[in-house]
């Protein structure tokens, strides 16, 4: 068996003797968790705190219904970082025992240092890479890291708390499903899931939550038409016809596939197993040029206690729908719906609704002004060889920006290689920048962008964060001029050196 990591060159191949034995390492860290959780006093309440993007509000969901069935009672934050002082914030509560899911490892020392020297038992169940200190008394680490398991495709945060509370009860192994929205929601599904994700889908397998069927891996395939979900394929971009809506049409006329059924819209549901391969060949065959065509056909996960024809039974669809209610300050709803909350889940459908409508909003307050550019004094949007700049300021949400810089890159409108770079204001004269890589995986791997928009963030007093493929920062307001011109400057330096290496 060989395990890949990235940024490493050479597959490092590992013996099997060698996986089972970090496995069971893993396990062990697992299992002493859950023991020493078990000793708690019930009447102690669980302080819990988790990160906002869908995995996180995945692990907020596994914990919660776990302490529920431990009749326990617990209190939930939900934040977009873990910072000093939050942990300061937190140590003054009172509590004696927090959990952290999803967060943590990278805030160890922060932990440490107001927590656990202050005497608070705590519990973190993370899968982030371990950077400097990771042991401390009072401080209960569970890392597959730490294991020895490297992978970052392998378990989510979601995951790791889904072990621990598996590890509690075997009752909750009906929460296995909640594990793999979260790896979804941090990209760690292609084409199939691997190493304990893997068997974690067995689980949610077993427990009847959860169906794989192979298929078009489309979005929006319960609820939009059929064209539609073709008009709008952005992860896996159909040259010609992604992005315009008669082209999709088209397309399906010429496959001989009536897009319509009487007056209405035919969805990729109502299409016959014929219909079906005839859509997926032309599909891949449209592809072809594109780095693997085939990869738009995979595994399709199906939740199965949620309604047909509902967006939730896609459990891509749920991830997208937790990172809308994160992205839009309804965290608890989208908690809320993991539990199966019918109001609630009705609630999040709502959400995922404005939270399309602010994708859209975005998206074509970006065409207009990419057709408006140059024809005023001042130009929102900066197009230059090897990177594009746009500068939203006041017209798009602060926490859409990463989100319409990411279309932006996978569009096809830019060549493989080309930075995207986008500025949104945020409140307290703040602005809120992503950078993204247009282009597939090999490209990407040539660059880590949170190292780029840290050297240029720096420049302008700026604080950046994220990983190798996305990354994002924080400036004041005042400084976006001065950041613009260094990321210019920057951006065009890297393209250089880019030609230059061999
Ligand atoms: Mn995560």
């Amino acid at each position: 068996m060989d395990s890949e990591i990235p940024g490493k060159k050479e597959k490092i191949a590992a013996s099997d003797a060698d996986v089972a034995a970090k496995m069971e390492a893993f396990r062990l860290m697992i299992r002493e968790a859950a023991e020493k959780f078990g000793k708690v006093d019930r009447s102690e309440t669980i302080r819990l705190i988790s990160h906002l993007d869908a995995d996180g509000l995945s692990s907020a969901a596994v914990v919660i219904k776990t302490l529920l069935r431990e009749n326990r009672k617990y209190c939930l934050s939900v934040v977009p970082q873990l910072t000093e002082d939050v942990a300061v914030q937190l140590a003054a509560e009172g509590y004696n025992h927090y959990i952290f899911t999803d967060l943590g490892t990278g805030q160890f020392s922060i932990l440490k240092k107001h927590l656990a020297a202050a005497g608070k038992t705590v519990f973190v169940l993370d899968h982030h890479h371990v950077q400097g200190e990771y042991q401390a008394e009072n401080i209960v680490h569970v890392n597959p890291h730490l294991a020895g398991i490297e992978s970052s495709r392998e378990i989510s945060g979601a995951g790791v708390a889904y072990l621990f509370s598996k590890a509690l009860n075997e009752k909750n192994k009906d929460l296995a499903h909640l594990a793999l929205i979260g790896a979804i929601g941090d990209m760690q599904e292609d084409c199939g899931f691997s190493g304990l994700n893997k068997e974690i889908l067995q689980d949610a397998k077993a427990a009847g939550a959860l169906k794989v069927i192979t298929g078009l891996r489309l979005f929006g395939v319960q609820t939009k038409p059929l064209h539609k979900v073709l008009e709008y394929s952005s992860e896996f971009p159909i040259p010609g016809i992604t992005g315009s809506e008669s082209a999709a049409i088209q397309f399906l006329l010429q496959l001989g596939i009536n897009p319509k059924d009487g007056n209405s819209w035919r969805k990729l549901t109502d299409l016959s197993d014929e219909d079906l391969v005839r859509l997926a060949t032309g599909v891949v065959l449209q592809r072809i040029g594109v780095e693997s065509p085939e990869a738009i056909i995979g595994p399709v996960y199906i939740l199965k206690q949620e309604a047909d024809g509902s967006p939730l039974r896609d459990a891509r669809e749920f991830a997208t729908l937790l990172n809308a209610c994160g992205r839009l300050g309804k965290a608890s709803v989208g908690i809320g719906a993991c539990l199966g909350n019918t109001k609630l889940k009705e609630e999040a459908l709502q959400v995922l609704g404005d939270y399309k409508q602010q994708i859209s909003n975005s998206l074509s307050w970006y065409e207009k002004t990419l057709k408006l550019n140059g024809s005023s004094e001042k130009k929102s949007i900066t197009l230059e060889n090897g990177f594009v700049i746009i500068n939203a300021e006041d017209n798009i949400m602060p926490t859409m920006i990463g989100t319409l810089a990411s279309i932006v890159a996978k569009s096809s409108s830019f060549n493989p290689g080309t930075f995207v770079l986008s500025l949104a204001r945020a409140e307290d004269n703040f602005t809120k920048i992503s950078l993204r890589l247009a282009g597939e995986k090999s490209v990407k791997g040539e660059f880590n962008l949170m190292e780029i928009l840290t050297a240029i963030a720096e420049k302008v007093g700026g604080q950046a964060g994220g990983h190798h493929e996305a990354a994002g920062a924080i400036i004041r307001t005042e400084k976006e001029e001065e950041f613009i011109a260094a990321a210019k400057h920057h951006l065009a330096e890297k393209r250089i050196e880019e030609k230059l290496t061999p």
